[in-house]
């Protein structure tokens, strides 16, 4: 088993992945950069090293200085959270190739997944259903663009295959802007990930965004843990999530389920992923797989009862999963806000000094936060600050769980989008459920 874990990262999920630890009995390794001597999961882990100065580029991602701070520490593994360099192949490469554990996927995996025509390809081999498209990389022959663009049908999307979340990513309506719309994400694309190869898919106008969480360990064993609803976003950047998705019958979640935990074995996964959905008209298109635990992995954590950044720390070290499919048995709803230091009306990220901070509580009420009275929220990094995680009998009743924890939750010194919050959680279509990925920026337009 791992006797030190060094947390690559900063924040609520530093403080989430050392809790995990401190219950295991593993030790603590944090790196901080210059700006977050403060964090408290700083000042709970067994050791600490400053490894730069506050840009991330000089400190989070920075790779020789993470790997040094490993080696100087003595530490078995490494858990890159999410984010920063939570699915670069080159990390996890260097990170195994140093002698330490990385928590998380082979890099193989991560570039196989990272590369979305390869996913794609992966998927359709494993018999997950994915969006209609060009099957690989758009035609360098115009011609023959224009005639798969006919038989997938318009409105199509292009996407760059190093991409992914949002990046990348045309919409085209008219077989007039086809060949134009391909140059330009192609050029946008090398110029943004090096990569400028392309390809196309049916777009889905009103899809809802679904996805799966699975674990799967190095010794052929892969089970699903029901899936989420992440519609609720604003350019990317998703504000509600919720589990599981209203309106998914047992029957769809097991198929589905199923199938994808097969896919993990086919692929040869290993640790904790998300395979990313879109939904329509009752059916399920894989768009992406997420090779990371990801932010919203609470909500899963309430329904099914499994801690997974143990169950990732125990992948990691080679165990077997104890946990059967038999024992995921979805209970309750749950549904997880993210608290944004922002302007509610704005956007406008609202760093600055925390005067003084009151947790909500009760039964079914979670707050992973690292942020306290006196706690300066910095300007560098992204400005989520935490996240109110609640679980009820039924969604209804989570949702009036969701809406007294707001309440009681205090910040003040900074703006937050609680009030934001607020709103969607009043809201006629969200209390409805199953609105989809285009409800909330519309409804944020009409204000
Ligand atoms: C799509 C799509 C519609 N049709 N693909 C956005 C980020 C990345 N996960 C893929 N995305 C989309 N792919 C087809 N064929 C719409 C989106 C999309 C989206 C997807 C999920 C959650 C939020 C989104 C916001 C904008 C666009």
């Amino acid at each position: 088993m791992i006797k030190k874990l060094l947390i690559a990262n900063r924040g609520e999920i530093a403080l989430r992945i050392l809790r995990a630890c401190r219950e295991m009995g593993i030790k603590t390794v944090a790196i901080h950069s210059t700006a977050d001597r403060d964090l408290k999961h700083v000042r709970l882990a067994d050791e600490a090293v400053c490894i730069g100065p506050a840009s991330s580029l000089d400190s989070y991602l920075n790779i020789p200085a993470i790997i040094s701070a490993a080696e100087v520490t003595d530490a078995d593994a490494i858990h890159p959270g999410y984010g920063f360099l939570s699915e670069n192949a080159d990390f996890a490469e260097r990170v195994e190739s140093s002698g330490f554990i990385f928590v998380g996927p082979t890099a193989e995996s991560i570039r196989v997944m990272g590369d979305k025509i390869r996913a794609k390809e992966a998927m359709v081999k494993s018999n997950v259903p994915c969006v209609p498209g060009s099957e690989g990389a758009v035609p360098d022959d115009p011609e023959e663009c224009l005639a798969m663009a006919e038989r997938i049908g318009y409105p199509l999307i292009i996407k760059a295959t190093g991409g992914g979340g949002g990046r990348g990513m045309r919409t085209v309506y008219d077989a007039s802007d086809l060949l134009e719309s391909i140059a330009m994400t192609k050029t946008e694309a090398g110029a943004a990930f090096g990569n400028d190869v392309v390809f196309m898919e049916k777009f889905l106008q009103k899809p809802r965004h679904i996805e799966f969480q699975v674990l799967s360990d190095t010794h052929g064993n892969a089970i699903h843990l029901c899936e989420r609803d992440c519609s609720m976003q604003r350019r990317n950047q998703k504000v509600v999530e919720e589990a599981p998705a209203p309106g998914i019958t047992t029957e769809q979640r097991n198929t589905l389920g199923n199938t994808i935990a097969k896919a993990c074995v086919d692929i040869g996964y290993r640790g904790a992923g998300t395979f990313e959905f879109l939904y329509e008209d009752g059916e399920f298109y894989f768009i992406e797989m997420n090779t990371r635990l990801q932010v919203e992995h609470p909500v899963t954590e309430f329904i099914t009862g499994v801690d997974l950044v143990k169950q990732q720390l125990l992948i990691a070290a080679g165990e077997e999963l104890k946990i059967k499919q038999e024992d995921i048995v979805p209970r309750g709803h749950a549904i997880e806000c993210r608290i944004n230091a922002e302007d509610p009306d704005t956007f406008a990220p609202s760093p600055g000094t925390i005067q003084s901070f009151h947790q909500p509580g009760g039964l079914g009420v979670r707050v992973d936060t690292h942020i306290y009275g006196g706690y300066k929220v910095p300007p560098y990094y992204d400005s989520m600050i935490g996240k109110l995680i609640v679980h009820g009998e039924d969604r209804d009743a989570a949702i009036t769980r969701m809406e007294g924890a707001l309440t009681e939750m205090v910040v003040m010194g900074i703006k937050t989008n609680i009030p934001l919050q607020l709103r969607i959680m009043a809201d006629t279509a969200f209390r409805k459920g199953g609105a989809g990925i285009d409800y909330l920026e519309k409804k944020l337009s009409q204000t």
